[in-house]
Order: C-alpha cells, then sequence, then structure tokens
C-alpha cells in the first residue's frame, strides 16, 4: 500500500512565511509530510510550475438570506459554495441571520438546515445579532459561543438590523465575557436615512445616488463610534468592508492607542469606483453595495491598507442579487422609482481570489506570502480554525490550491459557476489562476470543472480565538485583568 493517497509534486510550497520547493504528501485528508522528494503516493499530481498554497477562506459571505423586501439571494448553499471551490476557496464562513423576534438558535439551525447535503467545501456560520433581548445577551448567545459560533456580526445601519448605541454596547460586552470577535457593519443610519430623503425630494433617484446617500464621513463616523464602544467595553473587534482612507485612519488611530481593531476589505474596493454606478437603464444597480465603491484615491487607500497591515483579511462579501428575473432581483419595480430600493450587494466569493493575485501578486505590488495571509491564514487565526485551515503545515488538512501564476484569464458571467445573472468584473483581464482545488485531499474542482459533490464540505465547529481576548490578558492567563466596567467578568 502507498504510504500516501496523494502526493503533489514538483510545485512551489507557500504560506504567510515561507516559499519552498517541495513535495506534499497527504493521507486521509491530512499534510502528512513536507519533503524535497516524495514518490509513494497513490496518485500524484504534477504541480511543475504552480504555486501550491493553502485554499482560500472567504469569512464574508451571504448565501440563502432572507431578505425581507421581496428580492432573493441568487446563491444557495450549492451554488455558492460551488463558485466558491471553482474560485480556489476550500472554507467559507456565510452569515446565519437572526430576524428579529426570533431565538438566535432556532435560526441557526435553519441554516444547518439550508447547508445541509448542499456544501462543496467547509463551512461555519457567524451570527448577525438584530435582536438583542435579555434571553439573547443573557443565555443564547453564550451558549452558542460555546458550541463553536464564536463570531458574530451586528450592523449600525439598515431598518430591521441596525442596532442603537446601548445595544452596541451590551452585545460587545457579551463577546468580551465569552471571548467571540464581533464583526461590524459601520455605517451611520440617521445620516443615511437624511441623504436619501433629500436626494429623492429633489428627484436624484438613480442607481448611482446610492453612492452619494452614504458618502466616506458616513462610514468614518461609525466606525470612529464602533471603536469608542471597543474601547469603552475592552473588546477586540473587527471593521468589515472598509472601504475608504477616512475609516482606515481610525483603525489606525486605534491601533496607535493599543486597541485591537482588525479591519477588513474586498475587491470592490479595490478596483471598483462610485463612477461605476453611473450606468444608465438600471446597469449601475450591479455595483450598488454597502458601503459603495468611491474614487481612485479610496482604492489607492485601500491597497495601501493591504500592504501595511491596516487591513488583517480581504473577502468577498461576497452578497448576490440577480440583475434581472422581475421582482427578486435588482432591478425589480419598486429599485426602478429609487435607489433606497435597489438590494445591496455583489457577487464575488469566485473572483475574490483571481483579482488579488492578478492585481496584487502578478503585478508587483504584494508578495505571495501576504496574499496567502490576506486570503487564508489570517481569517483561519481570528476565527478560530488555525492550524487546521489557513496553512499548509503537517497535521493541517489537506486544504490547497494549485495556482497557474501564468495563466491569463478573463472574467466573465459564462465562465462563473454562481447563481447570479451577472458579474460586476465582466471583462476583467487576470494573469494568475487557481487551476485546482483540494478539500481534505480531494479535487472538488479543476480548470473551471467543478468536480466535488454537494454535501462532501463539512460544519466546522469552532474555537475562539486568541485574536479576540481583551487587552492585557496574556495568553497564559497570569497578567492581571484590564481596568474596565466589568471589572475581571
Ligand atoms: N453588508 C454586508 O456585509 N453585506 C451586504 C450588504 C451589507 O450592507
Ligand atoms: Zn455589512
Ligand atoms: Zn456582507
Amino acid at each position: 500500500m502507498a504510504e500516501f493517497d496523494l502526493v503533489i509534486r514538483g510545485g512551489t510550497v507557500v504560506t504567510a512565511s515561507d516559499i519552498t520547493r517541495c513535495d506534499v504528501g497527504i493521507r486521509d485528508g491530512r499534510v502528512a509530510a513536507l519533503a524535497e522528494t516524495l514518490t509513494d503516493g497513490a496518485k500524484v499530481i504534477d504541480a511543475a510550475g504552480l504555486y501550491v498554497l493553502p485554499g482560500g477562506i472567504d469569512s464574508h459571505v451571504h448565501l440563502d438570506q432572507p431578505t425581507g423586501d421581496g428580492t432573493r439571494m441568487a446563491d444557495d448553499f450549492e451554488t455558492g459554495t460551488r463558485a466558491a471551490a471553482a474560485g480556489g476557496n476550500t472554507t467559507v464562513l456565510p452569515f446565519a441571520l437572526q430576524i428579529k423576534g426570533n431565538s438566535l438558535r432556532q435560526d441557526v439551525l435553519d441554516y444547518h438546515r439550508k447547508a445541509a447535503g448542499k456544501c462543496f467545501v467547509d463551512h461555519s456560520f457567524h451570527m448577525i445579532i438584530s435582536d438583542p433581548t435579555p434571553a439573547v445577551l443573557g443565555q443564547e448567545l453564550p451558549a452558542l459561543v460555546k458550541d463553536g459560533y464564536t463570531s458574530f456580526k451586528v450592523f449600525m445601519t439598515y431598518d430591521g438590523l441596525k442596532l442603537n448605541d446601548r445595544e452596541l454596547l451590551e452585545v460587545f460586552a457579551v463577546a468580551r465575557r465569552e471571548g467571540a470577535l464581533v464583526m461590524v457593519h459601520a455605517e451611520n443610519y440617521d445620516a443615511i436615512k437624511f441623504f436619501t430623503e433629500r436626494l429623492e425630494q429633489a428627484g436624484r433617484t438613480t442607481p448611482n445616488h446610492h453612492a452619494t446617500s452614504r458618502p466616506a464621513p458616513v462610514e468614518r463616523e461609525a466606525t470612529h463610534r464602533a471603536i469608542s464602544f471597543a474601547e469603552l467595553v475592552d473588546v477586540p473587534i473587527m471593521v468589515v468592508h472598509v472601504s475608504s482612507r477616512d475609516a482606515m485612519e481610525q483603525i489606525r488611530w486605534a491601533r496607535q492607542r493599543g486597541l485591537k481593531i482588525y479591519g477588513e476589505t474586498c475587491p470592490q474596493y479595490l478596483v471598483l469606483t462610485a463612477k461605476d454606478l453611473d450606468g444608465l437603464n438600471m446597469e449601475g444597480a450591479k455595483y450598488v453595495c454597502s458601503p459603495p465603491p468611491r474614487d481612485e484615491a479610496s482604492q489607492v487607500a485601500c491597497w495601501e491598507g493591504l500592504l501595511d497591515g491596516t487591513f488583517q483579511v480581504y473577502s468577498s462579501d461576497h452578497a448576490p442579487y440577480f440583475f434581472e428575473h422581475g421582482e427578486l432581483g435588482k432591478t425589480n419595480s419598486r429599485a426602478r422609482t429609487a435607489f433606497r430600493w435597489v438590494p445591496n450587494g455583489l457577487p464575488g466569493v469566485e473572483t475574490r481570489l483571481p483579482i488579488l493575485f492578478s492585481e496584487g501578486v502578478s503585478k508587483g505590488r504584494m508578495e505571495i506570502t501576504r496574499f496567502v495571509e490576506l486570503t487564508a491564514t489570517n481569517h483561519a487565526k481570528l476565527y478560530g480554525l488555525y492550524p487546521r485551515k489557513g496553512t499548509i503545515a503537517v497535521g493541517s488538512d489537506a486544504d490547497i490550491v494549485l495556482w497557474d501564476p501564468a495563466r491569463s484569464e478573463t472574467i466573465t458571467q459564462a465562465g462563473l459557476h454562481h447563481g447570479c445573472d451577472y458579474t460586476p468584473y465582466e471583462g476583467f483581464r487576470c494573469t494568475g489562476w487557481p487551476v485546482l482545488t483540494l478539500v481534505r485531499g480531494r479535487v472538488v474542482a479543476e480548470n473551471g470543472t467543478v468536480t466535488g459533490d454537494p454535501g462532501y464540505g463539512t460544519y466546522l465547529k469552532r474555537g475562539l480565538s486568541p485574536y479576540a481576548r481583551p487587552r492585557g490578558i496574556h495568553p497564559g492567563g497570569f497578567a492581571p485583568e484590564p481596568t474596565s466596567p466589568f471589572g475581571s467578568g
């Protein structure tokens, strides 16, 4: 019997820290050996000329999430994870949305039902807390964190989702006590309402005014407020989908004060601008997301943030809505009357990695080790999956993607595997492309064909992240508690 189930031969293995020419031996779904030469594999994949990277982890994905306004997400767990696999991802972290008035536990179970038997890649859930009742804060949330749901998202805007300041503080306090990481959607609700109503009164209702209605200070103010609350409660937070230099400056300012504030940006803030929303005949709706893409200077700022460590993670914020499809999509009859009815979100789980590889690594802006950190390793570390996921090391799951750095491809809707009817990146030319995706040692996608099975992807119960620990708590647990209104709680 062969020593390994599979050997990947002749490739260049890259982790967040090292670039090594070596072979990878895989046994029982895990990496069993890394060595200059491994020959004894039941199956051998020739990776000469290819990079061998940890599979992408996309920690910001929305799948099969109810919208409450008559529209429908274009991806369920089957089409969304199929697209993820084709795009070089091996794990996704979608959201389980609490509907106001519902039990959080029941809503989480509902997402397990939605995902059961459908996933091509491994997955876990962040919870969205929309209704922090005493029962949710006191019982459900602590119990769910202990059960492995170790991160949750809160919104500072959107009817039906927005938490007020007191509620944000309450949720932050639970996160601190339980050791969970809070992701924050930072935009000021009232400022958006103010601009939206004035724009509508002035007859400015086309999709491009979505961007006008939420300028950068709307994001900056909320980012600052979230950071201030995090400081007051002494809890680390992740500011998600950061789009502007203004918000980045708040994160840098906080870090200089010693706060543990993390940041995420997304492809739409690197390669799209608000001008993309200008298209006629509702074309601009294809680019409506929140925060909106901004200007070229903001793109430059976001690139800087990826390189200088302001951002720890680069995610897709895959939130796919059909462009057409009658009342279900972005061009539904109400959306044609005013931008406020256009569903917010873009598809991007399949195109996230090629865009960063091409614009970052192939164009020489970014070291490939940094690419690995931003697309896989840091996601695993921040969300309690490391070192099982996010690296190539003996004992880790054999979640691996082979990249051909020389392959040129053009992103087209026809070539993608998602359930959406368009891509905002139509015609985008890429140098460097994922050519083979392995989840726990099994090929799930190869050369644009998804070969895995829905249902192979498994649910991941996550641990607490060391990065979610409050300041002042030493990893060994023997340092004194920091001064906080919560004493030692
Ligand atoms: N926020 C998200 O995180 N995703 C889609 C829409 C939004 O506002
Ligand atoms: Zn958001
Ligand atoms: Zn999102």
